[in-house]
């Protein structure tokens, strides 16, 4: 069973016994979910919140090391988040998706596939969400106000190992570049800061910058696949605490990046490579990573020649004022399935608009959990931005 999403085998069980022919069963449970997607939900008891987020949470707490080494360098790798059955699961399940959606978006096997708002694709996804192994790292640094703001499934193309890259989608619309022997497609190789226009309003009043903006988000990266350090996720440690660096594209100056020509180019010129003090890091399937929004990260230089497929899946935690940048419908397509918590992370706001500025009690259920083990001290250091660590624990769950 999911955890967070209530007990659907015994569902499944109470509506089998009630429709007696098993070729109505998909009808009565498609029935069954539309009441419940449309009826009103009461509030959740503190058992059903602390039942949420197991005991199995506080053995992944966000330790005093981690949060320094996440403060010092914008990013945090956690080795095989998903234990290697559950890995395998959500390989499968990236299968499914990649077969649906390939011809769907009429993009082939080279091609690089972006699947935005992916938990409403794939219920399955739903459990990377809150899982054990990240979630806390997550909620120990943002605190308890949060929500998901982005989920994206990403894969690169198999290898040009194979032989010559097919075309592109782009490459077949513009023929004059699509003969035989054709350039790999063209890298996506990038450095940002993620969320766009975020920079520039986030400058202070007459245009300076502080050189120290707000986090407001971070993702989680899951690994489906094998990376090494020339197609994993590509870092510049530390960058996330400004150093003087302007905008969500690139200027990397001198001092952190390159040689530095002092030309204010839009964004690292990929000619240039990457700048000397980027870091690739390898990753195993199941592995994950945490890394700063404010952090200058790219996507690699090119994964398309001699690589293996990318598969990767980010989901981006952000305070819940901020707007999401995909559709974010799985509440509206599974919500009904999941936990108070989980609707939280789903971007649910019981209380209504004012509430995801102003919370009320209903919107925020992570809030209950935290302090049942943490106590009103623990939400204390939250509310001044000092991380939740695991040495802070009143409560463990042996006491429940
Ligand atoms: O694919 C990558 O390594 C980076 C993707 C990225 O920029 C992001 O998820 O914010
Ligand atoms: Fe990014």
């Amino acid at each position: 069973m999911q955890e967070g999403c209530g007990s659907r085998d015994d569902e499944l069980a109470a509506l089998r016994e009630f429709v007696a022919d098993p070729a109505k069963l998909p009808a009565a449970e498609a029935l069954l979910a539309m009441i419940k997607k449309h009826s009103p939900r009461a509030a959740p008891t503190e058992d059903e919140i602390l039942a949420e987020l197991p005991p199995s949470h506080l053995d992944h707490l966000l330790t005093a090391e981690e949060a320094s080494e996440f403060e010092k360098n914008g990013f945090l790798i956690l080795p095989s988040a998903l234990p290697p059955a559950k890995a395998r699961e959500m390989q499968e399940t990236f299968d499914d998706l990649e077969s649906t959606f390939r011809p769907k978006l009429d993009l082939n096997i080279h091609e690089r596939l972006n699947l935005l708002d992916c938990l409403a694709l794939d219920e399955r996804l739903l459990e990377l969400t809150d899982w054990a192994a990240t979630f806390p790292k997550v909620w120990g640094i943002m605190g308890w106000h949060i929500s998901l703001y982005i989920a994206q499934c990403t894969a690169y193309p198999a290898t040009a190992e194979r032989g010559e890259p097919e075309m592109t989608r782009a490459q077949r619309q513009r023929p004059e570049t699509g003969s035989a022997g054709a350039p790999p497609p063209k890298s996506t190789h990038i450095w940002h800061r993620d969320s766009g226009k975020f920079f520039s309003h986030l400058r202070d009043e007459g245009g300076q910058d502080s050189g120290h903006e707000p986090r407001v988000s971070l993702k989680v990266a899951f690994a489906l696949s094998d990376m090494d350090e020339r197609t994993g996720l590509q870092f510049i440690p530390g960058t996330h605490l400004g150093q003087g660096m302007v905008g969500s594209m690139m200027h990397i100056p001198a001092e952190v990046g390159t040689a530095g020509t002092g030309a204010e180019s839009e964004w690292w010129d990929k000619e240039w490579g990457n700048p000397p003090t980027a870091i690739g890091i390898p990753m195993k399937p199941g592995d994950a990573a945490l890394f700063d929004r404010r952090l200058f990260h790219s996507e690699p230089l090119n994964p398309y020649v001699g690589s293996p497929s990318r598969r990767m899946v980010f989901l981006g935690y952000s305070h819940r004022w901020l707007r999401p940048r995909d559709e974010m419908s799985a509440l509206g397509q599974f919500g009904h399935n999941c936990g108070a918590i989980r609707r939280q992370l789903l971007g649910a706001g019981p209380s209504g608009g004012t509430g995801y500025t102003s919370p009320q009690p209903e919107d925020v259920p992570l809030r209950d959990w935290v302090r049942h083990y943490f106590g009103e001290e623990g939400l204390s250091l939250l509310a001044r931005n000092v991380p939740l660590t695991a040495d802070k624990l009143k409560r463990d769950g042996a006491k429940l």
